[in-house]
């Protein structure tokens, strides 16, 4: 079997390329020209994948890249992926999140091979924007009685949520219109130790892991820091800027907002099971448990022995968006029931893998111990 991963360098094509190496596949991955090294997470596998070179903007060259390496399986995961950015590059957000999708699907339908490729599409939980179900019966425990699920209405609110919805209904639309096998997993939020680091969840950790590697430089714990600035934590007695006994706060925007945070390395296994399926559908892919933004702080930082998150933490209105998605949670019923997925990682374990993860590349950026 031989696949192409658009969007190979990111999170979830690195675990998406391990996991298909893992099934004896020929995994084809496409990276845009870019003028510094982009491979860092496959950089274990590159002997293993075949590298071309390419843009999902650039109709030309998509249709070129899926004739040359003739694929069984297609996986369009390529992305400008961050919903913040998407608000000051809407264009370019509509360009490579919508239009891009359209490319490879106008390559699959007029492709010779078009009944013997199956396609991928990344599409996305921020999809639904402000709205969910609600039932009377809670159906989670006593947790919540709202969630999202195929049966949920869309209401997109932000350019990268909308170009995530044409180029959902495109798959569907392709699907119906053309007989292309082509499903969509509406993923809910999914975090790791090779998420990017402007995702809430790994700013978090990457701040605790040079937190805490600050600490160990300077010899001492959180308790010793009695003075804590509006916008710096102070080591007492030691107030010389110029020697680094100070350390920037955490600065992040709306604490409230509540996701549901799966583990990556379980969503990419929903992604292959979908192309295994006799017909083609579209998923829910969640864990059906939904944190704020402050639970991930608190168990983030109590995985450190720190319990007061909040002395190190500054709301900036800069983080804050146009317009927020307050709630998600998704419903994965029909996944485990037709696709036998079920998540492995819990948010207690997920949180703690990416902070020890920090908390060691943090040590082997500052190794040494001072003592004051
Ligand atoms: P990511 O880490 O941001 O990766 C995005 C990938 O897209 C990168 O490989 C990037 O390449 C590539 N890319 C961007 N623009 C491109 C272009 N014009 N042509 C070709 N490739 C391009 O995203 P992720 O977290 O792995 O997510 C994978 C996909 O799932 C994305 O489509 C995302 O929107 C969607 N999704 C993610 C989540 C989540 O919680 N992670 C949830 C739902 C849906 P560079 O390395 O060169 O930048
Ligand atoms: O980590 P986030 O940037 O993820 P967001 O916006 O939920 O989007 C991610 O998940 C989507 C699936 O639902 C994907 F489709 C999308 O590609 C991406 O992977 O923000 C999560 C929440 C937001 O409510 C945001 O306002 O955290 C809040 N937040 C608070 N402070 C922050 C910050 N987000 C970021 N990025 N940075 C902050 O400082």
């Amino acid at each position: 079997m031989k696949a192409i991963i658009f969007g190979i360098t990111g999170q979830d094509g690195s675990y998406l390329a391990e996991l298909l190496l893992k099934r004896d596949y020929d995994v084809v991955g496409v990276t845009r020209r870019v003028s510094i090294d982009t491979t860092k997470r496959i950089a274990h596998i590159l002997p293993k994948i075949k590298i071309v070179e390419g843009d999902i903007t650039d109709a030309f060259n998509i249709n070129k890249i899926i004739e040359e390496h003739q694929p069984d399986e297609i996986y369009n995961l390529a992305a400008q992926s961050h919903v913040g950015t998407s608000f000051s590059q809407p264009s370019l957000t509509w360009d490579v999140t919508a239009s891009g999708v359209l490319n490879i699907l106008e390559a699959i339908r007029y492709s010779p091979r078009k009944e013997d490729i199956k396609f991928y599409q990344a599409s996305s939980s921020e999809m639904f924007g402000k709205n969910y179900t609600e039932i009377i019966e809670p159906i989670f425990g006593k947790s919540s009685q709202k969630y999202q699920d195929e049966n949920t209405a869309f209401l997109p609110q932000s350019p990268y949520a909308i170009a995530k919805l044409a180029a959902h209904h495109l798959v569907r639309n392709y699907r119906d219109a053309y007989g292309i096998f082509a499903c969509s997993g509406i993923l809910f939020n999914h975090e790791s130790e090779r998420r990017g680091e402007n995702f809430v969840t790994r700013k978090i950790t990457k701040w605790i892991g040079e937190f805490v590697a600050w600490m160990n430089y300077h010899n001492i714990n959180s308790e010793k820091l009695a003075t804590v600035d509006k916008d710096e934590v102070y080591i007492p007695g030691r107030t010389d800027k110029s020697q680094g006994f100070q350390f920037p706060k955490l600065r992040l925007g709306n604490l409230e907002a509540r996701r549901d945070w799966g583990h990556a390395k379980d969503y990419v296994q929903a992604m292959w099971l979908m192309l295994q399926r006799q017909e083609p559908d579209d998923y829910v892919v969640a864990t059906g448990q939904t944190h704020s933004v402050k639970e991930f702080l608190k168990v983030a930082f109590e995985s450190v022995d720190i319990e007061n998150w909040e002395r190190y933490v500054v709301i900036d209105p800069e983080f804050y968006r146009a317009a927020e998605v307050d709630y998600l949670l998704g419903l994965p019923q029909k996944a485990k029931t037709l696709l036998g997925w079920s998540p492995k990682i819990s948010f207690k374990q997920l949180a703690e893998a990416m902070v020890d993860h920090d908390v060691e590349e943090a040590k082997l950026r500052r190794p040494s111990v001072q003592t004051v």
